[in-house]
């Protein structure tokens, strides 16, 4: 098997190049169109981004499998998966609204071993190997240290049936006089990594894919902060919580938790 080390160089140089893909297409014309919901869209530019890194890795790793947010999925048989988001944050990509990216997460049987994200807009890549520490462009990257929970500034987003906003909405109003405020970037990869350099304290979404978390989940832990999942530290669908501190990330989760399946639609 190629090295990890090998996984992160890749994923850092697909992610940023289709990053420049995508950010091309920004200002022409696309078409749009829905998916599970009106609300949960996606255009040619994220079918055409992940054609291109299917093609790319399928043709630089053959015996690799990909799995795909927009279907883009291939079998392969080396216990090596590359697990890609075209565009995370579609909604603000057709909205010129600064934040999406394209993530790449690397899987060794079930444990991530590196993870690229790409701000499309912003050009800069967060990357991770595991053991090896989280990086922005080429500065390392560290979560905030030594937040209280009632100064912590939380991320968090909405899915996209109107039951399910509703009660993510109502939860939220639970817990927001607890905490300094939140922000709703709009694409949890990013949500994530800004935990993992510190402009976030914390972040809880319900209702992701393993393409919204798997390599910017790698990113948060390699800048010293903690990952949960509904139990124990494997996000998943059901709830991805991460934090600069596991006390935090417990509260959010110990909040959360009751209330689950929030994601139901
Ligand atoms: C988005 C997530 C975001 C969530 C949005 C949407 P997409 O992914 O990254 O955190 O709140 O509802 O699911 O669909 O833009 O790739």
């Amino acid at each position: 098997m190629k090295s990890y080390q090998t996984f992160v160089e890749a994923a850092k140089t697909f992610a940023v190049d289709a990053a420049r893909l995508a950010n091309s297409s920004r200002k022409r014309h696309f078409s749009v169109s829905s998916k599970s919901s009106v609300n949960d869209m996606v255009t040619n530019v994220d079918k055409e981004t992940e054609t291109y890194l299917v093609e790319r890795i399928s043709r630089e790793f053959p015996n690799d499998t990909i799995i795909a947010e927009e279907g883009g999925h291939r079998t392969g048989t080396s216990g090596i998966s590359w697990v890609i988001d075209p565009i995370d944050g579609t909604t603000n990509f057709i909205y010129d609204f600064p934040s999406c990216t394209v993530s790449i997460g690397v899987q060794d049987n079930d444990t991530t071993v590196a993870g690229a994200v790409c701000d499309v807009m912003q050009g800069d890549i967060y990357w991770a190997g595991v053991g090896i520490g989280s990086f922005k462009n080429a500065d390392p990257i560290h979560v905030r240290d030594g937040v209280l929970i009632e100064n912590s500034l939380i991320g968090t987003g909405f899915g996209y049936s109107s039951a399910r906003r509703i009660a993510q909405a109502e939860f939220l109003a639970s817990i927001i006089g607890e905490i300094r405020d939140i922000r709703r970037t709009g694409a949890a990869s990013l949500d994530l990594c800004y935990v993992a350099e510190g402009r976030l304290d914390g972040y809880y979404e319900v209702g992701l894919w393993p393409w919204d978390f798997t390599a910017a989940a790698l990113i948060v832990t390699e800048a010293g902060g903690f990952v949960l999942g509904p139990k124990g530290t494997t996000p998943s669908g059901e709830l991805t919580v991460a934090a600069s501190t596991m006390e935090l990330a417990s509260f959010l989760r110990a909040k959360v938790v009751p209330h689950l399946p929030l994601a139901d639609a």
